[in-house]
């Protein structure tokens, strides 16, 4: 063997496969020690260890490489200490490909009763029993390196929409000092810690957060506090802005954004990776997602329609059933219509994904996904 760089020997790397020459978009393949992400790719939510009514074989059916999972609800129950127990989280899932952890912090802000935020950290009420429960940069790292997901997030403060440029300032700042109290705490190898660039809309924040993020010279990057609220078009300004500007061997990682438009303009700033509980959510609302619409399959329309839900789908819901068998599963409140429905709504956004990162190979991205990529009108307020 020859002598390695440090880098080398680790167990992740990012390499670029094909850029796109009319955008910043790239294909690439990000390894870790549960196997190869190929990038630009969807990842489907497992918020408490599972995907919701899809099971790991259908998911993996799906084209889904890499899963998500929450430190916040995790640690609410059963308890990383559990999932530990049973061999962390991959076998207590039984999900043998990658996995990546969100740190917690975003999950409080949004979904608990908050009680105080510090520059310590934040303490929040269970909503699960009234308990109150600390989380710091430390104890977030400390929960994800139990649960032993091959990614981990830096814990991060995610300000609202329209605080207002001192707080997001002070927010952004806070975000950069808790990432080195989770580099200082975090200790597996095995596992990559993804730092994460706030900077709200205001885009030299963003800029700033990124050269002083880049320094520490992560395995890999995100961009948090978009898509929470705010006008499409500030969505979009502030991935055009920031996406570009981030470490380029390595993955870059939009946070909790999964629309086809949104993903589709993101490629084209550089991303990488997305999640989002859409195909899920919209799956138990019975919404199918069908070449970038929103279909109601609860509709009187598809009662016999015994075409696929798209003929041109490899899914195993679309290879085996009919839009009217699946309408009917809906319309009865039947647990297997959502399972089926999901099965369909993820490998949808998989394979949109999968269709752009085969556009930048062959070099008609730009060409093949204009109508998503045309100018936004800018919102007034
Ligand atoms: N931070 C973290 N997780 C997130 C976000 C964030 O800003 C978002 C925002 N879209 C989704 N999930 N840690
Ligand atoms: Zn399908």
């Amino acid at each position: 063997y020859a002598i390695a760089h440090s880098s080398t020997l680790s167990q992740f790397s990012y390499h670029c496969q094909a850029a796109c020459p009319h955008t910043h978009a790239r294909a690439g393949i990000f390894h870790t020690p549960h196997g190869f992400v190929e990038t630009p790719r969807f990842m489907p939510v497992g918020t408490l260890a599972n995907v919701k009514t899809v099971t790991p074989a259908q998911l993996k059916d799906t084209g889904a490489q890499m899963v998500l999972a929450n430190t916040y609800h995790l640690h609410l129950q059963p308890g990383e200490d559990v999932v530990k127990r049973a061999g962390g989280v991959h076998r207590f899932m039984g999900w043998s490909q990658p996995m990546l952890t969100d740190s917690g912090g975003f999950q409080v802000f949004s979904l608990s009763e908050m009680r105080s935020l510090s520059d310590e950290g934040v303490t929040f009420r269970s909503p699960r029993d009234g308990q109150l429960i600390h989380l710091t940069p430390e104890r977030s790292i400390q929960i994800q390196n139990a649960l032993g997901a091959d990614v981990i997030m830096a814990f991060d403060e995610c300000p609202p929409p329209g605080v207002g440029r001192e707080a997001t300032e002070k927010a952004t700042q806070r975000t950069y000092d808790w990432l080195k109290r989770c580099m200082a705490a975090h200790t597996r190898s095995d596992q990559a810690l993804f730092g994460i660039v706030q900077g709200g809309e205001f885009l030299d924040l963003r800029s700033q957060a990124v050269r002083m993020l880049s320094e520490l010279d992560l395995p890999g990057y995100a961009i948090g506090g978009v898509s929470v609220g705010e006008a499409p078009d500030v969505i979009d300004r502030v991935v055009q802005a920031t996406a570009p500007l981030m470490p380029h061997h390595k993955p870059r990682y939009l946070m909790g954004v999964g629309t086809y438009r949104e993903m589709a303009r993101a490629i084209a700033a550089g991303i990488d990776l997305f999640d989002c509980v859409i195909p899920t959510r919209l799956a138990r609302h019975g919404a199918a997602l069908v070449r970038g619409e929103r279909w109601n399959l609860k509709n009187a329309k598809f009662r016999e329609d015994f075409t696929p839900i798209d003929e041109t789908c490899s899914c195993y819901t679309c290879q085996t059933f009919s839009r009217a068998y699946v309408s009917h599963l809906l319309r009865s409140q039947e647990l297997l219509g959502y399972t089926l429905l999901s099965i369909h709504n993820i490998t949808e956004l998989v394979a949109f994904t999968q269709r752009i990162r085969t556009a930048i190979f062959n070099g008609t991205f730009h060409q093949d996904f204009a109508p998503w990529l045309a100018p936004i009108a800018p919102s007034t307020s």
